[in-house]
């Protein structure tokens, strides 16, 4: 308990300094929970209230969000988000309908409660540190489970957790990581529990609920489906007599199979490679007309207010061969009555847009687009324009976009229809169909990939430590080497850690530990592979407590091996050391001095 309250204090005392809206998208997580509140059901983007976002940009006006961010409060002051003209909160996209609802109950209940602004996200502030207090507190129960007569080494492991600048700050900001973090610290003590005392039935449904919960709360928590099926299966096979495996293995084989059909299914409405967005739900693809085979893109017809369109993004790893190449854009259109269609060419850097004006017969158009020097994506949209009254809806058909040595759209002619897990994939994960291409594609090996993968890993070891505000404020550099040599001490000092683990159900719950750590660090670093994508550091914090006990069992290997008494000097006064110096010497001096 007094573990917790340490740790809860020590959050709130973050929550305190970092001041209102300086942590990554906090006006984002804040918006949800209003929303919710507003709403009381799951939320879609056409929830997006522009009078909430005007009244958070007020917000962000009076505590001097932009000028913290080192730039200056726009005037006049924008009206929504998407507006805004700054590199953070216009490219932040949106968390609504983007995130699962679980973290949000809480923080909605406050919105509805607690009247203002800024004691409602104070509040939600002090609910995230609370949850960034449990995992500390599950990190002591966890190595005390582990170890129960090693009181020194548990300590250590809540300090060290306790101490983690990053997790403090990310902690105790209105962000759904706090959630999915306490979901994996609670997923590190059930898998210890169980490996120690057995599997009974309480825990087991303790495992599988947190599996469940841990998705709900965060997208990066589906790493907790692997693992518990990997704990499960090894489990059954120790537990269950022949007969019983047999009856198991043919269920689970079952559920595979009838999962795969349904992940198989093709959904008519929905062209494969393509993404259909906007403001209301519209099937994508039709067979009411179509200029070659049976079937056709489609956007509807729309109201003034409303928003829909098409795109299919180009993998990145074929846009950096075509940086500085001109391509071309060809396809056909065709709408029931006049209306109005806009094409565009998106490098990330420049665009180039055309207004088609569409026929009732098929008609083609050309455009042509320079891919910019420094490109590093490429998607083709094609958007309705409102034109009120009569509006009509526009079909379009075998596209093409051409570079020098071929096609780089798929399914231009419609024919295919998406597959379910397309779908899933794209609308779950915000992950475009090719990134699971990608991993298997040479080009993402290539020197210059693996060289920006290696930069990639550096920047995400960086900001596991410690990068605040916006990732705005890194410690200085040298800071940084000093975690660096620490956990390289901690690797090496694994080499003589053995010996604390004598038991054979102590080596099994170190291996589940590790394996969630890998399996954390997998979800997050594999999306960097064929794309350019920066993964966290802050992302790894659901397997915070497995890489806390990883840490902190190094250095005590190098304890035995030097015989020395004060080897949680390292892990406890590293960390509280990198904790005092990132609140005074990087968090206080920016917004204070
Ligand atoms: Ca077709």
């Amino acid at each position: 308990m007094l573990i917790f309250l340490l740790a809860w204090g020590h959050g709130l005392l973050w929550a305190t300094v970092v001041p209102l809206w300086q942590a990554p998208d906090e006006p984002l997580h804040y918006e949800y929970a209003c929303l919710l509140a507003e709403k009381g059901r799951l939320l879609t983007p056409a929830d997006i209230s522009p009078t909430l976002q005007a009244r958070i940009l007020r917000s962000l006006a009076a505590h001097g969000f932009w000028e913290y961010l080192g730039g200056s409060t726009p005037d006049p002051l924008p009206a929504t988000f998407s507006e805004t003209e700054d590199a953070w909160l216009s490219r932040a996209g949106t968390q609504v309908a983007d995130e699962p609802p679980l973290y949000y109950l809480l923080p909605a209940l406050i919105c509805r409660l607690l009247p203002g602004i800024e004691r409602q996200l104070r509040a939600i502030r002090g609910y995230s540190a609370a949850l960034g207090a449990g995992v500390v507190l599950l990190g002591w129960l966890t190595a005390r489970e582990l170890w129960p007569a090693r009181h020194m080494l548990s300590l250590a492991v809540a300090a060290w957790l306790g101490f983690q600048p990053m997790a403090a700050f990310i902690g105790a900001s209105a962000n759904n990581d706090a959630l999915a973090n306490l979901g994996g610290a609670a997923l590190a003590f059930t898998l210890v529990r169980g490996s120690r005392r057995g599997w009974t039935k309480s825990r087991l449904l303790a495992l599988v609920a947190l599996t469940v919960l841990l998705p709900l709360s965060k997208k990066i928590g589906l790493f907790a489906l692997p693992l518990t099926a990997v704990v499960l299966v090894v489990t059954a096979r120790r537990m269950l007599s022949r007969r019983q495996r047999w009856c198991g293995a043919l269920a689970v084989g079952g559920l595979v199979l009838a999962l795969a059909v349904l992940a198989l299914w093709p959904v008519p409405g929905q062209a494969a490679a393509w993404g259909r967005r906007g403001t209301m739900r519209y099937d994508a693809r039709t067979a009411v007309t179509a200029h070659s085979g049976t079937w056709s893109l489609t956007l509807p017809a729309l109201s003034p207010e409303q928003q829909a369109w098409l795109v299919q993004t180009v993998p990145s790893n074929q846009v950096h061969r075509l940086r500085g190449q001109e391509i071309t854009l060809r396809f056909w259109a065709r709408s029931a009555e006049a209306a109005q269609a806009q094409i565009t060419v998106d490098d990330g850097r420049d665009e180039t847009t055309q207004d088609v004006r569409l026929t009732p017969r098929w008609q083609p158009s050309e455009l042509h687009h320079r891919v910019a020097a420094d490109a590093d994506r490429l998607r083709v949209l094609i958007a309705s324009v409102a034109a009120g009254e009569g509006s009509s809806a526009g079909f379009f058909d075998d596209l093409s976009l051409r570079c020098a040595d071929g096609e780089l759209l798929r399914n231009g002619s419609v024919e295919a229809p998406k597959h379910r897990w397309e779908g899933w994939t794209a609308g779950y994960l915000r992950l475009p169909l090719w990134f699971s291409r990608g991993l298997f594609d040479p080009t993402s090996y290539d020197a210059a990939s693996l060289k920006r993968y290696g930069f990639y890993l550096a920047v995400t070891f960086g900001n596991f430590w410690g990068d605040y505000g916006w990732l705005t404020l890194p410690l200085p550099l040298w800071a940084y080497v000093l975690p660096a040599l620490a956990t390289l001490g901690a690797a090496v000092g694994w080499r003589w850690a053995g010996q604390l683990l004598p038991e054979p159900w102590q080596r099994r719950a170190l291996t589940w530990l590790g394996l969630q750590a890998v399996l954390v660090a997998a979800v997050v670093l594999l999306p960097m592979i064929g794309r350019a994508w920066q993964p966290q550091g802050r992302y790894l914090f659901p397997a915070l407590v497995p890489l806390a006990v990883i840490f902190v069992l190094g250095w005590r290997g190098w304890g035995l091996r030097l015989v020395w008494r004060h080897w949680w000097l390292v892990p406890v006064l590293g960390t509280a050391l990198l904790d005092i110096g990132s609140l005074l010497g990087v968090v206080v001096r920016h917004y204070y001095f």
